[in-house]
């Protein structure tokens, strides 16, 4: 370690850095390759977009709580943090926050939305989300909460039904290695993009699924990469690429699924054993059931890949020890939990999932942690305390339940009714970033009494609240780095010295906490060093009891990184392929269900199927906008976090997201490269500046997700985000009624060259303008 040098993590990689002034970056030399994420590190610090005072929105200060649609256009209050939180406290008070809460019956958390979705920043004590989570636990006794996520919602609750416990499924096999090792054919449904794979949640200290799939083709092992986007897996010589229509691959595999059935190619044996329901679903393959039999031919109707390529692929698959991938992009989408479902159907059939390298993988292409081995330690946890109000949302009906207090849905095969909410506490996320519909999500941000926002920066999220709160950074505290599956703890010292105004998650809590009375159950008495000193005395006592010598918090703090063990107990799946009647999977069945009675029972089609719907290619609503877009992550920064950085704003074109979109679409369109493009359907429309690109298959654009929403009112088109904001046009209907999963992924919207007046980007600074902050007079 060069001495001047300090380790620290982010989501996107474990570095080493010091600061005088400026922030210097070095990678983590165990890092076989580094994200060029890092990059954007050095503008975090004294960014203008930092928020350096409490600012409360002067429409609420004046009227008092309530509904208001000013929120997003009103102008702010600068305050002193004394007086801020004295108003924060007395409002949460008036709602029900305090000591001497009801040991039984109604509690006024549930009134409070405290899910609070978002990455915010790695370190395990001042995770944004677990700070609001206890602190409304200490102050309400709970909070309306959110289950799933962003990333993976759809395709989440599918396995859940039908596989077992997701996450555990998923998150057990070492996928990469066997990768490397054995796989022959690797079928990725969704691509494999690197790009994804440079985050995991908590950090990722080595990048190794570039080098994983290196070896896998030095080894021979031949890839199919199945996306819109040809760049959507690494530049590997025996990649053959298929570019289906976007959100078909459901057609895709079920031609190849009858392929196998049809020849007697379906493993008979692996089916009988291990799952359940085959008979009912060779009947829909077939056509028995509904008449259609769903031949290579019926898929390439859908999906607009050869026939013949299709029923290729499947033999070869049967040939070969091939493993399915299938990527979290497939379900971000109406829809999205079949693909899913079909996929680990399709590798069920294959039969060779027992197999070391072969099977069925989710997330493999996703998320940095998918495909390490699990750790064999506990990691550092802050408790949350109990949620004591029980009450949740599937993470994406935010505006839902914002929007329609007391209305039912239905969720998980259960019919659910929607929380009443008056308070709306965020921290660490960005959901003007990270929600669909944006407008409808302005509309829902204006129904509550009272919204409060931390975050280190003023997003479009901050705009739209009553209270804002100026957090620090991770670069300017000490903490704990540690993720899922990933074989270090890395000390976190604070490298940089706090932005003045700004402060800690954990000290903002801790001062409303005093104020209502909370304090011993929300701080129990503890600083901030205390908290990590307890939090990492659980794994160096797992360390110690495994017979290491791990060192104590301080030196830990000042010293290097600290490798952590891995687990060689066998996946929850090898356990079950080795005893199928004795570990059983967590499903009904105990096996993989490729017809689940209870999803049939709930009245949706019980095996996977095609289901046609409204945001495709083939829909009758391409008629009127006849462009799909892909709205996915982004190469150069994580989601919406540090996009003034270096590596982000490289990627556009004077602060604007770019567009990519086939050449030939281009000059139908008569556009050429740096033209401003207007994208729009009837949620709204954005500018951006098109990038033609061969890359893409034909009627399909793509842009990232990320750009700072700003909303204008553009003559003769409307509100127009100006910086690219994708999820101005994303539709926030959930991907069905089973999984209620974010669809924002994929899109169908209408392209033009833009021949108006083209407004500039608005800078990260300018989303909360210090224009419209007033000192208190
Ligand atoms: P981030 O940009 O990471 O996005 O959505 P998410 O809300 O997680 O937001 C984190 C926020 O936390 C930032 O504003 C950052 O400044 C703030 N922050 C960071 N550290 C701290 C801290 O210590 N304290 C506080 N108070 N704040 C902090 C991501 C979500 O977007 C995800 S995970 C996915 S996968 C989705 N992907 C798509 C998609 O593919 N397509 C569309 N159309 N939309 C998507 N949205 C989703």
């Amino acid at each position: 370690m060069t001495k001047d040098l300090r380790p620290h993590s982010a989501h996107w990689g474990t570095f080493r850095a010091c600061y005088d002034g400026t922030l210097k970056v070095t990678p983590f030399e165990l890092d076989p390759e580094p994200s060029e994420i890092l990059e954007n590190l050095a503008a975090a610090p004294r960014n203008p977009a930092r928020l350096d005072r409490p600012l409360v929105r002067r429409g609420w200060l004046e009227n008092g709580p309530g509904p208001d649609d000013r929120r997003g256009r009103d102008d702010y209050v600068e305050m002193g943090w004394d007086e801020a939180l004295d108003l924060a406290a007395r409002e949460l008070r008036r709602l029900g926050a305090g000591p001497d809460l009801p040991k039984s019956g109604p509690l006024p958390g549930a009134h409070v939305f405290g899910g609070s979705y978002g990455w915010s920043s790695a370190g395990r004590f001042h995770h944004a989300q677990s700070q609001v989570h206890r602190f409304l636990n200490s102050a309400f006794g709970g909070y309306v909460a959110h289950v799933d996520t962003y990333s993976s919602a759809a395709g989440a609750v599918i396995l859940d039904l039908v596989w077992g416990n997701t996450l555990k499924m998923s998150r057990q096999t070492p996928f990469w290695q066997e990768i490397a090792e054995e796989t022959e054919l690797l079928v990725a449904f969704g691509g494999l993009p690197l790009r994804n794979l440079a985050a995991s949640p908590g950090g990722n200290s080595q990048h190794i699924a570039g080098p994983s799939l290196r070896q896998a083709a030095d080894r021979g092992c031949e890839f199919v990469s199945i996306s819109p986007i040809f760049d959507d897996f690494e530049a590997l010589p025996p990649v053959t690429r298929l570019a289906p229509r976007p959100g078909t691959d459901v057609a895709l595999m079920l031609g190849m699924a009858y392929v196998l059935h049809d020849e007697g190619l379906a493993d008979r044996a692996y089916l009988d054993r291990y799952t359940t329901g085959y008979a009912t679903f060779a009947d829909y393959l077939t056509g028995a059931s509904d008449g259609q039999p769903k031949t290579p031919a019926w898929a390439a109707a859908i999906c607009d890949v050869p026939a013949e390529q299709i029923a290729e692929i499947a033999r070869m698959a049967t040939r070969k020890r091939t493993h399915i991938a299938v990527s979290y992009a497939l379900q971000r989408a109406r829809h999205g939990e079949q693909p899913v479902w079909m996929g680990l159907v399709l590798a069920a059939m294959l039969g060779q999932y027992p197999l070391r390298g072969a099977g069925f993988s989710y997330s493999l292409g996703s998320i940095g942690n998918t495909g390490k081995p699990p750790l064999a330690v506990p990691l550092p946890t802050l408790p949350q305390g109990t949620n004591r109000v029980g009450d949740y949302i599937p993470v994406a009906r935010i505006s839902e339940l914002l929007l329609n207090p007391k209305g039912t849905y239905q969720y998980k095969l259960e019919t659910r009714r929607y929380a009443d909410i008056r308070l709306v506490y965020w921290a660490g996320g960005n959901p003007f970033h990270h929600h669909q519909d944006l407008s409808r999500l302005r509309q829902a941000f204006a129904r509550p009494d009272t919204i409060i926002v931390h975050d280190s920066v003023g997003t479009a999220t901050t705009r739209h609240a009553d209270i804002i709160f100026p957090a620090t950074i991770s670069l300017e505290r000490d903490d704990i780095g540690a993720a899922g599956n990933d074989p270090f703890l890395v000390p976190m010292p604070q490298l940089v010295p706090p932005l003045d105004g700004a402060r800690d998650d954990y000290d903002i809590f801790a001062a409303l906490a005093v104020r209502l009375g909370v304090a011993d159950h929300y701080t129990e008495g503890r600083s901030s060093a205390d908290w990590q000193r307890d939090l990492y005395e659980r794994t160096r006592e797992a360390l110690e009891t495994r017979g290491d010598t791990p060192p104590s918090f301080d030196n830990f703090l000042a010293g290097d990184v600290l490798p952590l063990p891995v687990s060689d107990s066998p996946s929850r799946i090898a356990q079950f392929h080795a005893d199928p009647e004795g570990a059983l999977l967590d499903t009904p069945s105990g096996r993989i269900e490729i017809f689940s009675q209870r999803i049939a029972d709930a009245g949706f089609a019980g095996h996977p199927v095609w289901i046609d719907h409204d945001e495709w290619l083939g829909s009758d609503r391409a008629k009127a906008h006849p462009f799909q877009l892909v709205a996915n992550q982004p190469r150069g920064r994580l989601h919406s976090q540090l996009d003034f950085g270096k590596a982000s704003m490289a990627r556009k074109v004077d602060g604007r997201e770019v567009l990519r979109l086939h050449p030939e679409d281009a000059s139908a369109l008569g556009a050429k490269a740096g033209d401003i493009l207007r994208v729009w359907n009837e949620r709204g429309g954005f500018l951006a500046v098109a990038q033609p690109d061969t890359a893409l298959r034909r009627h399909v654009v793509q842009i990232p997700t990320g750009a700072w929403y700003a909303p204008v009112d553009l003559p003769g088109a409307g509100l127009t985000c100006v910086n690219g904001n994708p999820n101005i046009v994303t539709s926030d209907a959930g991907s069905s009624a089973i999984g209620q999963g974010c669809a924002g992924q994929l899109t169908l919207v209408s392209v033009e060259v833009w021949a108006g007046d083209v407004p500039p980007a608005v800078s990260h600074h300018e989303i909360l303008p210090k224009s419209i902050r007033n000192l208190q007079t």
